[in-house]
């Protein structure tokens, strides 16, 4: 075992008696021999300690509806909300068109005080307008930040009088930072909103191409999306709609039209993946096109879908001659990698699906772990029923979707479902644990206490996680790879990602500047003192 249960006990020793408890449920020893292991998961974070985690705003402006490049995104709140929002995720969009291209700007009503005492909602309307006279977009949302929810500016009739003035849609998101334990709760409240007032409001009713798919929970980090849609389009498929990344109003209108939703990230976008299979008959399927091996398997699972041998044999030959055009360089980095270990700690999705492509270099997983996700992407859909829902998560208003009258088909006989469903992910996703290895650690909501103790106990020669404890883990001499932003690298996924994440991995290892760092505290004390008798300096 990496780690036993005494020295876990240990860290959490330092903690008062009840947070010890809380902490105990959110950090699992991985062990084969007790069968199932269960985790605690997307509940509050204890007040005072720092995490990573985000809010529900940032989930549903900055996440979800974000990239959709056509629309401009309006946050309702203070300057600095917006600002948080703007730019740093480093979701890529392109347009034939630059003038319909919004993605780099960050519109905000820049709340002030007079706007909290005497409301903000004349300040909405005109900023609305301002919007429309400046930028013509086809359509605008708006995004409620903490304060709105707390003075009461009903955001949803000053959209609905707006969508009246100016005859674009206009879309309201109720999303106040305060309304979940996380960023998770602004996914569902997103999905929500796209769901019923987007996806389905165009004319389509038959996709072009023979294969149409959409594809969910890709943001274009880096450009993923660029490189997963090369693959995708070089094999034969149709892409419809892509949720979010590089994304537009205009797309998802008719994501109805698909044979087949592809989840990448299942934790931001298994609501409208659910949705879409009541309402329209589309079933999803969990794909991976992180790591060289997951995107070969999504790719023959794809094909096995949809069952056309021409299909499958395109599917075999754009592997084929992938893999020997990257195999080479894989190979050169996978010297300096071999033998290496790493934490993997990301947001919802991105703690599981980097290790494969870890894996891959000769890097083994020895810590992995999510900000906000659910016990389902832990330990896999089948505990979805024995998930309690506490008072935080009944805060977000569950959208009942029925079948569409004309519009619903089946796209696989029921036999023919139950078929594929043992053979591929169809409608499922399995989490993180089942990939995990003996005695490797999964830990929840990791806070910055823990990072350093479990850094101290086991000495990963990687930490993959994000800006906010970058820094810190540098400055303990382990280099830091970014997997939210994938600092100013990437693209990551697909065939070309693989390569450029060996790259950069193997630049963090060949780097001399590990052993060139003294943190300043080790040559001299930052703070002298004496302490007296009573313990006071
Ligand atoms: Fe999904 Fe994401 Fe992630 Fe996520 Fe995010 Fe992100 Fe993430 Mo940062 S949607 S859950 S809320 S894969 S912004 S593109 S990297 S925490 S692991």
């Amino acid at each position: 075992m990496a780690i036993t249960e005494a020295q876990l006990e240990e860290i959490l020793a330092k903690y008062p008696s009840k947070l010890q408890k809380n902490r105990k449920k959110h950090i699992i020893i991985n062990n084969q021999e007790c069968g199932a292991q269960t985790i605690e998961a997307n509940t509050r974070t204890a007040p005072g300690i720092i995490t990573n985690r985000g809010c529900a705003y940032a989930g549903c402006k900055g996440v979800v509806l974000g990239p959709l490049k056509d629309m401009v995104h309006i946050t309702h709140g203070p300057i600095g909300c917006a600002y948080y929002t703007w730019g740093t995720r480093r979701n890529k969009a392109r347009t034939e068109d630059l003038a319909q291209n919004f993605i780099n700007y960050a519109v905000s009503t820049d709340m002030q005080e007079s706007d909290i005492v005497f409301g903000g909602e004349k300040k909405l309307a005109k900023v609305i307008d301002e919007v429309v006279e400046n930028f013509h977009p086809k359509a605008i949302t708006v995004s409620a930040t903490c304060p709105v929810g707390l003075i009461g500016d009903d955001i949803n009739a000053v959209a609905k009088a707006a969508e009246e003035r100016h005859g674009i849609p206009v879309l309201a998101f109720s999303c106040e930072g305060y309304k979940g334990v996380s960023q998770s709760a602004g996914h569902h409240i997103a999905n929500n909103g796209l769901m019923d007032k987007v996806i389905g409001a165009g004319t389509m009713e038959k996709a072009n191409g023979k294969y149409p798919i959409n594809l969910l929970g890709e943001y274009n980090i880096g450009g993923d999306g660029w490189e997963v849609e090369r693959i995708l389009t070089d094999i034969g498929y149709d892409i419809v709609a892509v949720m979010t990344g590089d994304g537009s109003y205009e797309d998802l209108k008719n994501a109805h039209v698909s044979e087949l939703n592809l989840v990448q990230c299942h934790r931001s976008i298994n609501y409208i993946a659910e949705m879409l299979e009541v309402k329209y008959g589309t079933p999803w399927l969990k794909v991976n096109f992180i790591g060289v091996q997951s995107t070969i398997e999504t790719l023959r699972n794809m094909a096995e879908y949809f069952g056309d041998p021409a299909l499958k044999a395109r599917t075999e030959e754009v592997i084929a001659r992938e893999v020997a055009r990257i195999e080479p360089m894989m190979e050169q980095y996978k010297k300096v990698c071999e033998g290496k270990t790493a934490f993997c700690f990301v947001g919802g999705s991105r703690g599981h699906h980097y290790q494969g492509l870890f894996g891959e270099l000769g890097i083994d997983t020895v810590l992995a772990g999510y900000e906000f996700a659910h016990r389902d992407d832990y330990e896999g859909r089948q505990v979805l029923p024995d998930i309690k829902t506490d008072a935080d998560s009944k805060n977000i208003p569950e959208l009942h979707v029925n079948q569409d009258p004309n519009r619903f088909k089946l796209k696989l006989s029921p036999e023919k479902m139950a078929e594929l469903k043992d053979r591929i992910p169809l409608s499922y996703y399995a989490g993180m644990y089942v990939d995990m290895k003996e005695g490797t650690i999964m830990v929840d909501d990791l806070n910055h206490y823990e990072t350093e103790e479990f850094i101290k106990l086991l000495k990963p020669d990687i930490f993959a996680s994000g800006i906010k404890d970058k820094y810190v883990v540098q400055k303990m001499g382990i280099p830091a790879k970014q997997i939210h932003s994938y600092d100013y690298s990437g693209p990551y996924a697909g065939f070309n990602g693989a390569v450029n994440f060996a790259r950069d991995v193997s630049m963090g290892f060949a780097s001399p500047t590990w052993n060139f760092i003294v943190p300043p505290w080790k040559e001299e004390p930052l703070l002298t003192g004496k302490v007296n008798a009573e313990g006071v300096a």
